[in-house]
C-alpha cells in the first residue's frame, strides 16, 4: 500500500463529526484524492493463474522461468551490484542494477542532460566549461571507459571516472551524489582512448592518447609525422581530499607515434608499473585520395605491435623532485629522459592488439590480438628479469628498448577468432574473454591455459564485466557482455538500433545466459560494477549548496528573505520554492537587463525535488532538496515569460509558477490595481477559518503521535518534521495576515490569506502523517 493511500485512510473520517470537521475532511480528501485513486488502481488483485498458464501462454520454457527467477526482482527489491556503463556517443554514464538490470540513471557528462539540468543551470555550466577545446564548447563525448576509485586495490565507491576519446578529456563523478563534478582537458593529445584506469590507491588515472598528432594547435605536415606527431601517456594526479584531477601535479610520457590503446595499472608485485597496449606502430599515414592503401591495410601489415612498460612511481619521483620540466603548464617526460631513466620499455604484441588486461594478483597481463585468435599472457616477473638483465632485442625508431616477446611471454592460448577484452573470476586463474568475430565469450585459465567454457553471445561483443572484476579480488558471479547493435532481438525501432547488454551467470561451472537489456543510448564500450552496499548516496544537501562545486553557494538564502538586487542592468534573483510555490512569483525587469535567478530549495523530505522552467530562455533547473541552482541569461526582449516548476511535486504543483515580465525600455506602468476574478466576502473568510482551525486539530494530533514516539532516532522522519516544521511556520505567519485583513474588514484578502494558511496546513497535515506512517511501519517506540 502506497504511503499516501495510508494518508487517505487516516484522514478519511471514520466516526460521525460536527459539520466543520465534516467540511475539513472532505476538502482534506479531495486534495489527497488524486494521488490516492491512482495507487489504489496499483493496488488491484490480479485474477489467480498457475505458473504452468502463463508458461503456456506466453510459450516459456522451464529454463526461462529459471533466468527469469534469477533476475526477477519484487518490487521495493534491491540489486546487489550497481552497474556504471559507458554511454559511449552520448557522453553519458548509464546506472543499472544486477542482476535486475533495470536502468536507474542516466548522469550527464560531457553532455547536457537537461532533467538534472545540467549543462543548463550555471554551476554545472561551469563544469562543462571544464571542457572546453580551443576555446570552444564541446557538448558530447564519446565516452568509453569508466573506471571506479580504489583504495588498496578494492572497489571504494567513492568516485567513478570516464574518457572522452573524440577530445581527450576525463571527467569525474562523485558517487556521494551521482553528479559529474569536474571535467579536464588533456593538455597535450588530440584524442585518447586508453582511459580511464586507476592506480591501486587512485593515485593516478591513467589516460593514453590513440591517433598521433602534434602537442600543440599549430599545423604540421604528414610529412613530419615521424618527428613532429606524438602519442603519450598521462598519469592525471587524483587529489582524493578535494575529490578532483590536479593538472598541475600530473605528467605525461611522451610516446612514439604509434596509436597507443588501452591500458591498465598493475598490483601487487606490478604496483607502481603501467601497461599501454597499442596499435599501428606501423606509422601508417594513409592517404586513399592520394592513390595509396588505406589506414586499415597500412595500420595492420606487420605482425606485432608493441606494449608500453611504463614505471610511473619512479616518473612520479621526478617530477617531486623536481627533475620534470613543463610543457604546455604540464609536466612531460620525453622519450629521451624516459629512456635515460628507465622509465619505459617496449614488449611486441600480437597482431593489432586491443585489451590490456592484468590480472587480480598482478602477476600477468593479458593481451589479443584482434586479428589473431590468441591471447597472450605475459609474466610480470619476466618482464622485470629481462629489464634487471638489460635482455633487449633492440630498440624501436625512437630508442626505446624492446623486450624480445620470449623473454616476457608466459604462454599464448587460443581462445577464438577476434579477442578483445578479459576480465577476472573469483577463481583464482580463471578468465573471460570476449571474441568479437566469433561472437562469443571464452572462459579460461591463464595459469593452465585451457579453455574451461565458450558461450555464444548475441552478436558484436566488445567488452564484458565481471563483479568488481577489475578489483585486486574480483566476486565472479554475474558477466555482462556489451554487445554493439541487437539486429533481430527486440522490437525494431527503425535503422539505428538499440545496444544489447546480455546478463550471464557464472556462478557455475558452464555460463548461462539470463537476460538482454536493450540500452538506447550509445555503444556501451566498457562498464564497472561495484557491490551496492559499498555506495551511500546523500538524500539530500545542506541547505544552500551549490551540488557541483561541493560548497555552500554564495547565492543561498532562507525563507523570508528572498529579494532581487539590481546592480545597473545587472540582477540577482534570491529566491526559493518550497511546496507549493517558488518565491518570487513576479519577477520585473527591463529589456536589456542580465539576469540571474537563484533559487534555493529550502526542502528537506528526499521526494521534494523541484524544477524551474521558462519559456523562451533555455532554462531547465533541478533544484534538489537543500540544493541552490541558477540560471543568468539575457533579458533582450519585451515580453512576458511564464516559469514554472517542472517535478510534480505536490497536488499544487501545477499552480507552482509564476511570471518573469520584461519591460520595454521606457515603459510607465500604469498605476491600475490587479483585479482576482472572484471577489470573496465575511461569510467565505469565516468559512475558510473554521476549517483551518478544524485542520490545526489534525494536526495536533499527529503532532502529538510524533513526539510522543523516539522519531529523532528516523533520519527519514527528522527531515518530514523539519518541513512539516517550515511549513507550520509559514501557516502561522499567514495566519496573521489573515486575521489582519479581516480586522480591516479587507475580506478579500482576508480569505485569499486564510486559504494560504490552510495550503500550509495541508502540506504540514502531509507530511506529519506520512511521518507518522514511517514511524509506525517502522517499529518506532513510545518514549512519552
Ligand atoms: Cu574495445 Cu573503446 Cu574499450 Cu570499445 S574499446 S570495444
Ligand atoms: Cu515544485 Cu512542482
Amino acid at each position: 500500500m502506497q504511503i499516501r493511500h495510508v494518508v487517505w485512510i487516516a484522514v478519511y473520517p471514520t466516526k460521525p463529526m460536527r459539520g466543520d470537521k465534516m467540511k475539513l475532511f472532505s476538502k482534506l480528501a479531495v486534495a489527497l484524492m488524486l494521488v490516492t485513486v491512482c495507487s489504489m488502481m496499483a493496488d488491484r488483485p490480479v485474477q489467480a493463474q498457475t505458473l504452468q498458464e502463463v508458461m503456456k501462454e506466453r510459450g516459456l520454457t522451464e529454463k526461462d522461468i529459471l533466468a527469469a527467477a534469477k533476475t526477477y526482482t519484487p518490487t521495493g527489491g534491491r540489486d546487489e551490484y550497481i552497474a556504471f556503463s559507458s554511454g559511449g556517443q552520448s557522453g553519458q554514464v548509464i546506472v543499472y542494477g544486477i542482476p535486475s538490470m533495470r536502468i536507474l540513471k542516466y548522469i550527464g557528462v560531457f553532455t547536457p542532460e537537461p532533467w538534472q539540468g545540467y549543462g543548463f543551470d550555471d554551476e554545472s555550466k561551469e563544469v562543462l566549461k571544464g571542457g572546453r577545446t580551443m576555446g570552444k564548447d564541446i557538448l558530447y563525448g564519446d565516452s568509453h571507459h569508466p573506471a571506479i576509485s580504489e583504495t588498496d586495490g578494492e572497489y571504494d565507491g567513492r568516485y567513478l571516472f570516464i574518457n572522452d576519446k573524440a577530445n581527450p578529456r576525463l571527467a569525474v563523478i562523485d558517487l556521494h551524489d551521482f553528479e559529474t563534478k569536474q571535467i579536464v582537458a588533456n593538455p597535450f593529445f588530440k584524442s585518447d582512448h586508453g582511459g580511464c584506469f586507476v592506480t591501486p590507491n587512485t593515485e593516478y588515472v591513467m589516460e593514453a592518447s590513440q591517433y598521433a598528432a602534434p602537442y600543440g594547435d599549430e599545423f604540421v605536415p604528414l610529412e613530419e609525422f615521424n618527428e613532429k606527431y606524438r602519442g603519450g601517456l598521462t598519469y592525471w594526479k587524483f587529489d582524493r581530499e578535494a575529490g578532483r584531477l590536479s593538472y598541475e601535479e600530473s605528467f605525461t610520457f611522451e610516446l612514439p607515434p604509434y596509436s597507443q590503446d588501452l591500458c591498465d595499472a598493475g598490483k601487487g608485485p606490478s604496483y607502481g608499473w603501467g601497461f599501454t597496449n597499442s596499435f599501428c606502430s606501423e606509422r601508417y599515414i594513409g592517404g586513399i585520395e592520394r592513390g595509396r592503401p588505406p589506414f586499415e591495410a597500412g595500420c595492420s601489415a606487420k605482425d606485432t605491435d608493441f606494449m608500453h612498460v611504463t614505471n610511473w612511481k619512479k616518473a612520479a619521483e621526478l617530477v617531486a623532485a623536481g627533475k620534470v620540466t613543463k610543457v604546455n603548464g604540464s609536466y612531460l617526460i620525453t622519450m629521451e629522459q624516459a629512456i635515460a631513466e628507465d622509465l619505459l620499455f617496449l614488449i611486441p604484441e600480437p597482431k593489432s592488439p586491443h585489451g590490456c588486461d592484468v590480472s587480480p594478483d598482478g602477476k600477468s597481463i593479458i593481451v589479443s590480438g584482434k586479428l589473431d585468435s590468441h591471447a597472450w599472457v605475459y609474466s610480470f616477473e619476466k618482464i622485470m628479469k629481462a629489464i634487471a638483465d638489460r635482455n633487449f632485442e633492440s630498440t624501436d625508431s625512437y630508442n626505446i628498448p624492446i623486450i624480445s616477446l620470449e623473454a616476457a611471454l608466459d604462454k599464448s592460448v587460443n581462445v577464438g577468432l577476434g579477442p578483445l577484452h578479459t576480465q577476472f573470476d573469483s577463481e583464482d586463474g580463471v578468465c573471460y574473454t570476449s571474441i568479437y568475430v566469433d561472437s562469443q565469450v571464452t572462459k579460461w585459465n591463464y595459469r593452465t591455459g585451457k579453455v574451461l567454457d565458450t558461450m555464444p553471445i548475441h552478436y558484436n561483443i566488445g567488452h564484458l564485466m565481471t563483479m568488481e572484476g577489475d578489483s585486486k579480488s574480483p566476486d565472479g558471479k554475474y558477466l555482462v557482455a556489451l554487445n554493439k547493435l541487437s539486429i533481430d532481438r527486440f522490437n525494431p525501432v527503425g535503422p539505428l538500433h538499440p545496444q544489447n547488454h546480455q546478463l550471464i551467470d557464472i556462478s557455475k561451472s558452464t555460463m548461462t545466459l539470463l537476460y538482454d537489456m536493450p540500452i538506447p543510448l550509445g555503444e556501451p564500450h566498457y562498464a564497472v560494477a561495484i557491490k551496492a552496499d559499498k555506495l551511500q548516496p546523500i538524500n539530500r544537501y545542506k541547505t544552500g549548496w551549490n551540488s557541483r562545486t561541493d560548497e555552500k553557494s554564495p547565492w543561498r538564502v532562507r525563507a523570508g528573505r528572498e529579494k532581487v538586487e539590481r546592480n545597473g542592468n545587472r540582477v540577482h534573483v534570491y529566491g526559493t520554492t518550497i511546496r507549493s510555490h517558488i518565491t518570487p512569483e513576479i519577477i520585473e525587469v527591463q529589456e536589456g537587463d542580465v539576469v540571474s535567478i537563484h533559487l534555493t530549495n529550502l526542502e528537506r523530505a528526499e521526494d521534494e525535488v523541484h524544477g524551474f522552467s521558462m519559456y523562451g530562455q533555455n532554462i531547465q533547473l533541478s533544484i534538489e532538496p537543500g540544493k541552490t541552482a541558477s540560471a543568468t541569461f539575457t533579458a533582450d526582449k519585451a515580453g512576458v515569460y511564464p516559469y514554472y516548476c517542472t517535478e510534480f511535486c505536490s497536488a499544487l504543483h501545477l499552480e507552482m509558477q509564476g511570471y518573469l515580465l520584461v519591460q520595454p525600455k521606457g515603459y510607465v506602468a500604469t498605476g491600475a490595481e490587479m483585479e482576482e476574478g472572484v471577489t470573496y466576502t465575511k461569510e467565505d473568510y469565516e468559512t475558510q477559518v473554521a476549517t483551518n482551525v478544524a485542520t490545526q486539530e489534525v494536526i495536533d494530533m499527529v503532532v502529538g503521535f510524533i513526539t510522543s514516539h523516539n522519531y529523532a532516532d528516523f533520519p527519514i522522519v527528522v527531515a518530514l518534521v523539519e518541513d512539516a516544521t517550515d511549513q507550520l511556520g509559514f501557516a502561522a505567519e499567514t495566519q496573521i495576515k489573515a486575521e489582519t485583513a479581516a480586522a480591516e474588514g479587507d475580506w478579500q484578502n482576508a480569505m485569499l490569506w486564510a486559504n494560504q494558511w490552510w495550503q500550509y496546513q495541508v502540506k504540514t497535515a502531509d507530511l506529519g502523517l506520512r511521518a507518522k506512517t514511517h514511524l509506525e511501519e517502522n517499529g518506532a517506540k513510545k518514549v512519552k
